[in-house]
């Protein structure tokens, strides 16, 4: 028996639901996409032959419903890493604490994750209404700092190579690394370019794009479209992929994150069909779900 988590750290409401999620155990699925946007949420489950279940509370919104014989929930996570943070405790709990109980259940139960986001590709070969599957989450916002992680050799390698290649660290960000899980990966390869995916703390200055104030680091996006360590090369980056691996390797759940790349940073390009190609990438992503 593992001890009891207190009210305060997971907090449950009345009906029984998680908090900031406001869903109940019964009502999510194994299989889950996350979108930032709360009217992406529609946008996917659209494609489901039946609803069972429609919550919001705040920025998380999520339908769970079937297509076929597939159970599939979709959860919209708002942007950045901090409401990962949150979203991905939450679904966790969902399925590995008992609420009666307030207990880590024995038996624990992995989750299938993927993201179906929108990105900004760094490189000129990755256009825009491209698709694209991070290999990696390499985060420059801190989140995974917080929990207990211990990095491989190959993954200290990469972040040593990052590290003295965007002069990043010090009083400015602690780069951390995850793999995407790799038993999707396959499933997601015809159709999408693969690289590492950088994970910014926010969309203007930490992305490089100067509107009014000068930045600290002028040549960070020039140092992550030449980084190149052994063959990787970072292809995009956007805000919440680096905390959806880091957690979900921690918690023990496969993780995959798909971009649909609306911004070209290197030409200076951006989507003039961005609905259409998040449509295609939707379509694409069920198409191969509910195919596996
Ligand atoms: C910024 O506009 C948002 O768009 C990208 C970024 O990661 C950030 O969340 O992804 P989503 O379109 O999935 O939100």
């Amino acid at each position: 028996m593992t001890d009891r988590i207190a009210e305060s750290e997971l907090i449950i409401n009345e009906r029984g639901s998680v908090y900031h999620l406001d869903v109940h155990p019964d009502e999510l699925a194994t299989d889950i996409i996350t979108v930032g946007d709360p009217d992406r949420v529609q946008q996917v489950s659209q494609h489901f032959d039946r609803i069972e279940y429609k919550r919001q509370h705040r920025e998380f919104v999520t339908h769970t419903g079937y297509i076929g014989s597939k159970r599939l929930s979709v959860v919209s996570t708002g942007i950045g890493t901090d409401n990962i943070d949150i979203v991905l405790n939450e679904l966790d709990a969902l399925v590995n604490i008992d609420f009666d109980t307030r207990t880590v259940k024995p038996q624990l139960k992995q989750l299938n994750i993927v993201r179906v986001g929108t990105s900004g590709s760094l490189q000129h070969h990755i256009p825009v209404d491209s698709f694209l599957v991070s290999t990696y989450g390499l985060g420059i916002d801190n989140l995974l700092n917080f929990y207990q992680n211990t990095p491989t050799a190959a993954e200290l390698a990469i972040l040593a190579a990052f590290i003295n290649q965007t002069q990043l660290g010090g009083n400015v960000a602690a780069p951390y690394i995850s793999p995407c899980g790799p038993a999707m990966l396959p499933y997601f390869s015809e159709g999408f370019h693969q690289g590492i995916t950088v994970t910014c703390p926010g969309f203007y200055g930490p992305q490089g794009r100067v509107l009014r104030l000068p930045l600290s680091n002028p040549g960070f996006i020039n140092s992550l479209t030449h980084f190149n360590f052994d063959g990787n090369i970072i292809s995009n980056f956007e805000m919440e992929t680096a905390g959806l691996y880091g957690l979900g390797k921690l918690l023990g759940h496969q993780v995959l994150s798909l971009n649909a790349i609306m911004a070209n940073r290197v030409t200076g390009q951006f989507s003039n069909n961005g609905k259409k190609t998040m449509d295609k990438l939707i379509a694409k992503t069920l198409h191969i779900l509910t195919s596996i």
